[in-house]
């Protein structure tokens, strides 16, 4: 988590000199959902997520030469500088893609837990999605395929209540979630949290529930979005909320909560000192990786595209 929110304040303090030239949806305040999942699967499982996606791929990884290079638009970049910040992916490392589209990966995570389960092979998948995307047609024929053929597939809906400006409860005539997902054999679970501790145990149990019944999850972990919804700043002056829920949020800060757990139990300051600088080195040397790598060539531009002719 420190390593997320870490690197997530480095973009905030490069972006507004535009040598970032990628639009940034911002993780701050989700790190403890991406952190408590991934650490629940295992690392062969593979995960997919929206444009909102540098805390999925930065808990998927661990890494951030390619990471920033990404946001440089450099060659290094974990797609070549040719994706920016909206489209990470490490297949390798089993991210297989993000989506700009709202709800774009969704359909895509029915095709490789499709594929998993034909293969056998054991690897459950979890698709990451804003509680926005829940109006889309392709996420209820997702959840209706995938209820069907009992895939292995966790469905993680990262709610803020927010998409982009418009609250949910003025966009959703639904609220009911283990009526509505139970009727396609869907179990549900939910938390309203910023502890990771608590994300990983839920998680865990819906990894049980799929293992023993074969039958997907649909898991809702609500969190405070604190920045606008593109860009890397407050916009508490927009007119559609107010900085009260804020000021409420600083308290339930996942980051200081887990530290102070942490002092609790009785790590030492001097261990968590060292781990966090440590990290800090880690983006010092990858933000400086990232601005001496070569953008890609013109000729990049024509790799990797799928054409007709
Ligand atoms: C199919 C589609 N419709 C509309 C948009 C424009 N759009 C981008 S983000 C967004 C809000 C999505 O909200 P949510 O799914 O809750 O995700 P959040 O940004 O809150 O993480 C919209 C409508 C889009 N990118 N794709
Ligand atoms: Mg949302």
């Amino acid at each position: 988590m420190f390593l997320i929110r870490r690197a997530e304040e480095t973009i905030q303090k490069i972006y507004p000199g535009d040598e970032m030239k990628t639009p940034m949806h911002m993780s701050i305040g989700e790190e403890a959902i991406v952190a408590g999942v991934v650490k629940a699967l295992t690392p062969h499982d593979q995960v997919l997520g929206t444009y909102r996606s540098h805390a999925l791929y930065l808990a998927k990884t661990r890494e951030t030469n390619h990471f920033f290079a990404e946001m440089f638009g450099k060659a290094d970049g974990c797609a070549r500088g040719k994706a920016g910040s909206m489209h990470l992916s490490a297949p390798d490392k089993g991210l297989l893609c993000c989506s700009a589209i709202v709800g774009g990966s969704i359909p895509v995570a029915m095709g490789a837990a499709f594929a998993n389960k034909y293969k056998n092979n054991g690897k459950c998948v979890a698709v990451f999605f804003g509680d926005g995307a829940m109006e889309e047609g392709v996420f209820w024929e997702t959840i209706n395929f995938c209820g069907l053929k009992r895939l292995p597939i966790l469905f993680i809906c990262e709610d803020n209540g927010l998409a982009i400006h418009t609250s949910r409860e003025t966009r959703q005539v639904f609220n009911d979630d283990e009526k509505l997902f139970g009727s396609f054999g869907i179990k549900t679970f939910e938390e309203n949290t910023s502890d990771p501790e608590i994300v990983y145990s839920t998680t865990k149990k819906a990894l049980n529930h799929l293992r023993s019944t074969n039958s997907p999850c649909f898991l809702r972990f609500h969190y405070y979005r604190c920045l606008e919804h593109v860009g890397v700043n407050e916009d508490f002056d927009a007119g559609y909320r107010s900085r009260q829920p804020f000021i409420a949020w600083q308290a339930k800060d996942p980051l200081v909560i887990q530290k102070e757990k942490l002092l609790n139990t009785g790590v030492h300051p001097d261990a968590i000192c060292k781990m966090e600088d440590k990290i800090n080195k880690q983006i010092e040397d990858s933000i400086r990786f990232a601005k001496d790598a070569p953008f890609p060539d013109t000729t990049e531009a024509y790799n990797g595209v799928f054409s007709c002719v």
